[in-house]
C-alpha cells in the first residue's frame, strides 16, 4: 500500500477534499458546511455521500482489506483503478448508464462520482415488490453494448489486446470470483455457510461430478476467454433505479471474459428474487403478480440483448472477427454466424446463471433476497428450489434455446416441494 494512503473519516473528509476543484465545482467550496454520511453497505469499500451548498457527490474509497471480513483479508487499493477504468469504458460503450465520474486519485484509491440519491439499489426494490419500468430493456441493451463494443467484433486488435492486458492485472478481484463463485460452493471452504436444513441438497451438488466439471469448464472460460470487458459483478446490488430510470454501478470486478458472463449473473439475481418472493409477499395474488413481472423482466432483458447485439452486428462490425470481406462483400449472409455467436453467449450465460445461484446460498456473500427470510424452514425450502434450478441450468445450459425455456423451468421449480 502507498505510504501516503489514509482511509477517509467522517470528520476529516471535508478538509482533505476541500482543495480538489473537481469536487468543489460540484458541491461548493465552503467545506465547513459539508454534511458527510457513510452509506457503504457493500462488501469491500467505504462510500460517503457529501452534501454541500451547491450539490451532492459520492466519494468511494477502497480500503486496504475486504470490508466485510476485516483486515485479516488484505486487498490492495488497485480495485479503484480498475473501477475507474471500467466506468470510463461503460460511459464510452453505453453513455449515461453509469454515474458520471468527476475525479480519481489512484494513491488514495478514491473516486468522486455522481450521487444517485433518488435511485435505490434494485435488490431492495425487488424484495419490497417495487417495479421499475424498462428495466429489462435497459440492462439487456447495456449487456449487449458492453459485450459487443469490448470485443474483437468491434475494437481494433491493438486496442483490444492492450485493454485485455490492462484488465488482466485486476487479479485480486478475479481471484475472488474464481474462488467464491466457481469453487468454494462445491467443497467445504472455510468461509462458506448455508441455511440449516440444506445439507442433503448441498451433498447432492458436491457429489455431482458431471455438474462440478461443467462448472470448472466454465471457470476455464472465465480465466481464458478474453472475449470482452465484462462488468464482472452485475447482481441486483450493482443496479440502482427509480421507478423509471436505471443505472449500473460498481464495476470494480471488471475483467475481459466471456460475453455471456454479465447477462448470466444478472438473470441469476432475478431468478433468486423470483424464487424468494413467496417469503416477501404473503398475499398470494400479489406474489403471483410480482413473480410474473420478474419473469417478464428476464424475458425482456434477453430479448433486448439479442436485439441490440444483432443491431450492432449488422451496423458496427468493424473488428477482426467475422469481417465483412468474408460475408457482405461477397454478397453472403451472416445469419448462420450470428446465430452461432448468440447461441454461444446464451449457453455461457445459462452456466454462469446456475453457478451464481449456487454461490449466493453456499459461499461467502449471500443475497439479501434469501438472507432476510427469518423463518429458516421457509428459507431452506426456497433456497433448495434455487439450488436445484441452478444445477439444472449448469447441466443443461445448451437446452435453453429460447428465453421462454428458462422462464418455464423457473415456474416449474417454483412449484416443487423439495424440502
Ligand atoms: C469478498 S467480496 C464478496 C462478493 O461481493 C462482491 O460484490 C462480489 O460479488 C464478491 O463475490
Ligand atoms: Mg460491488
Amino acid at each position: 500500500m502507498n505510504k501516503n494512503y489514509s482511509a477517509l473519516t467522517l470528520n476529516e473528509l471535508p478538509k482533505r477534499l476541500s482543495s480538489i476543484t473537481a469536487i468543489t465545482d460540484q458541491i461548493g467550496t465552503d467545506f465547513s458546511k459539508w454534511q458527510v454520511t457513510e452509506v457503504g453497505d457493500g462488501n469491500l469499500n467505504l462510500v460517503f455521500i457529501v452534501i454541500g451548498s451547491n450539490g451532492k457527490i459520492v466519494i468511494k474509497q477502497a480500503l486496504p482489506y475486504v470490508r466485510v471480513v476485516g483486515d485479516s483479508w488484505p486487498l490492495t487499493l488497485d480495485r479503484a483503478f480498475f473501477e475507474y477504468n471500467a466506468l470510463v469504458r461503460q460511459e464510452e460503450r453505453d453513455p449515461g448508464i453509469a454515474p458520471s465520474v468527476f475525479y480519481f486519485d489512484r494513491e488514495q484509491g478514491l473516486i468522486a462520482m455522481e450521487c444517485l440519491d433518488s435511485h435505490k439499489i434494485l435488490r431492495g426494490k425487488l424484495i419490497a415488490g417495487e417495479k421499475v419500468s424498462n428495466l429489462g430493456e435497459v440492462i439487456g441493451k447495456h449487456c449487449a453494448r458492453l459485450a459487443f463494443k469490448g470485443s474483437d467484433f468491434y475494437m481494433q486488435t491493438k486496442d483490444k489486446k492492450n485493454d485485455v492486458s490492462l484488465f488482466q492485472k485486476n487479479l485480486e478481484l478475479m481471484s475472488i470470483t474464481e474462488n467464491l463463485v466457481f469453487t468454494d460452493p462445491y467443497y467445504e471452504a472455510e468461509m462458506n455457510n448455508h441455511t440449516e436444513g440444506l445439507d442433503t441438497i448441498v451433498k447432492t451438488l458436491r457429489d455431482d461430478v458431471v455438474m462440478k466439471s461443467k462448472v470448472q469448464y466454465m471457470l476455464l472460460k472465465f480465466t481464458s476467454n478474453t472475449e470482452t470487458m465484462c462488468h464482472g459483478d452485475l447482481h441486483s446490488g450493482s443496479i440502482m433505479c427509480t421507478e423509471t430510470d436505471t443505472k449500473v454501478i460498481d464495476p470494480e470486478f471488471a475483467f475481459y471474459g466471456p460475453m455471456g458472463f454479465d447477462l448470466g449473473m444478472n438473470i441469476a439475481n432475478y431468478l433468486m428474487a423470483f424464487l424468494s418472493q413467496p417469503a416477501h409477499r404473503k398475499n398470494s395474488n400479489d406474489n403471483k403478480s410480482f413473480q410474473g413481472w420478474i419473469l417478464k423482466v428476464i424475458e425482456e432483458t434477453v430479448n433486448a440483448f439479442f436485439e441490440e447485439f444483432t443491431n450492432l452486428w449488422h451496423n458496427s462490425r468493424q473488428g477482426i472477427l467475422f469481417p465483412k470481406c468474408l460475408y457482405e462483400d461477397q454478397d453472403q449472409t451472416t445469419d448462420y454466424a450470428l446465430n452461432l455467436v448468440l447461441k454461444h453467449i446464451l449457453n455461457d450465460a445459462m452456466s454462469v446463471c446456475g453457478i451464481e445461484m449456487h454461490r449466493r446460498c453456499l459461499s461467502l456473500a449471500h443475497n439479501a433476497d434469501f438472507e432476510q427470510i427469518e423463518d429458516v424452514t421457509l428459507r431452506a425450502k426456497l433456497e433448495a428450489r434455487n439450488l436445484l434450478l441452478g444445477r439444472e441450468l449448469i447441466l443443461s445450459s445448451d437446452s435453453i434455446k429460447e428465453i421462454s425455456d428458462l422462464t418455464s423451468l423457473a415456474l416449474k421449480f417454483n412449484e416443487r416441494n423439495i424440502l
